[in-house]
């Protein structure tokens, strides 16, 4: 197993770090913000938020081409922001308003971006990975050299769909990346309690051939190398890579959640290794950015969710009509 380690060298351009760096700040504060709006009532059904594993979509994500393509689970908002979504259609959708990323009838779990390349917000656990090997099948099919980046929980790693889909994507060498965002719990039941072994990369990287790679999740750059190899890999042809992010989600696994299964010393402990103050702190190290510097940042994410948050209030519900409308998709059947 490789172990991409957390290095101070900056593996990107200073522009782009502070791009970063915007986008952790601009997922956080949409969480916490829909956190407010769920307890006022004015969000409803499942929410499970990112906070604390921002550093993954943001570093992977990042290094992405604008053709390649992005799937991922139910905790999705912090994806489809990374991958550009306006937080105007993600808080549109939150509030199940029309103007949403998926006119008001997916919700939190299930955001979605066609022209973005992202291809949801899955609700059920473990069911979109066979749909990345779909994806990474088409494009090697049609010829193309663009990669999917596929994202789920340690607890997805217990499915069959997962392990079915795994020996395929090897033995067929698919262009997909899949990124276990090990955050240790699986709702209330932690790792030690699901997984036969703790080291993930072996279960999703040995046992298929796959290259296995563990990288601090918590760890901006650290992730963003660790899924440019992968990408570069995935676009000669060689196939799949496995990587485990080790994070640490912030808040309970959705919004009714007593946290039983973990201390409140564990919880407070992770907020050390929080990947916005690590990452704040590596860029004022490096001369990129200064305390008045963050703090504008700060601001200005603050007002564009505030501004998102008010057009998502103002925004008009579906009409009762549209219950009946995107139901199915007639398929695509290529003309001779
Ligand atoms: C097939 C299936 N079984 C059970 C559930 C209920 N469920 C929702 S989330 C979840 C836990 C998944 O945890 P993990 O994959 O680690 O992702 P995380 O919540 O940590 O992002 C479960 C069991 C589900 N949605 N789908």
């Amino acid at each position: 197993m490789a172990h991409a380690e957390t290095d101070a060298k900056p593996i990107t351009t200073r522009h782009q770090a502070l791009g970063w760096l915007r986008q952790m700040l601009l997922i956080r504060r949409f969480e916490e913000r829909s956190a407010m709006l769920y307890q006022q009532g004015k969000i409803g059904g499942f929410c499970h938020l990112y906070s604390g594993q921002e550093a993954v979509a943001v570093g992977s994500i990042g290094v992405l081409r604008e053709d390649d393509y992005v799937i991922t689970a139910y905790r999705d908002h912090g994806h489809a922001l990374a991958r550009g979504m306006d937080p105007e259609a993600g808080m549109a959708e939150m509030l199940g308003k029309a103007a949403g990323c998926s006119k008001g009838k997916g919700g939190s779990m299930h955001f979605f971006d066609a022209e973005k390349g992202f291809l949801g917000g899955h609700a059920i656990v473990g069911s979109h990975i066979p749909l990345a090997a779909g994806v990474a099948f088409a494009i090697k099919y049609r010829g193309g050299d663009q990669v999917c980046l596929c994202f789920f929980g340690d607890g997805a790693m217990d499915q069959g769909s997962l392990h079915e889909t795994f020996n395929m994507a090897s033995l067929w060498k698919l262009p997909v990346i899949y990124i276990v965002e090990n955050n240790y719990m699986s709702m209330g039941t932690q790792l030690h309690r699901h997984s036969c072994l703790l080291d993930l990369t072996i279960r999703g990287g040995t046992a298929y051939g796959i290259p296995g790679v563990a990288v601090d999740g918590n760890d901006v750059e650290a992730v963003a190398a660790t899924t440019r190899e992968a990408i570069a890999r995935a676009r000669s042809g060689d196939g799949p890579t496995f990587i485990e992010a080790r994070t640490y989600r912030f808040r309970g696994h959705s919004m009714s959640d007593p946290m039983k299964y973990r201390t409140r010393e564990e919880a407070e402990k992770a907020r050390e290794r929080d990947p916005i103050i690590l990452y704040e702190s590596q860029l004022k190290e490096r001369g990129w950015i200064d305390e008045p510097g963050i703090e504008q940042m700060h601001e200005a994410v603050k007002a564009e969710i505030d501004e998102a948050i008010e057009f998502a209030i103002q925004a008009p519900e579906p009409p009762v009509e549209d219950l009946y409308e995107d139901i199915t998709v007639a398929p695509h059947i290529p003309q001779e």
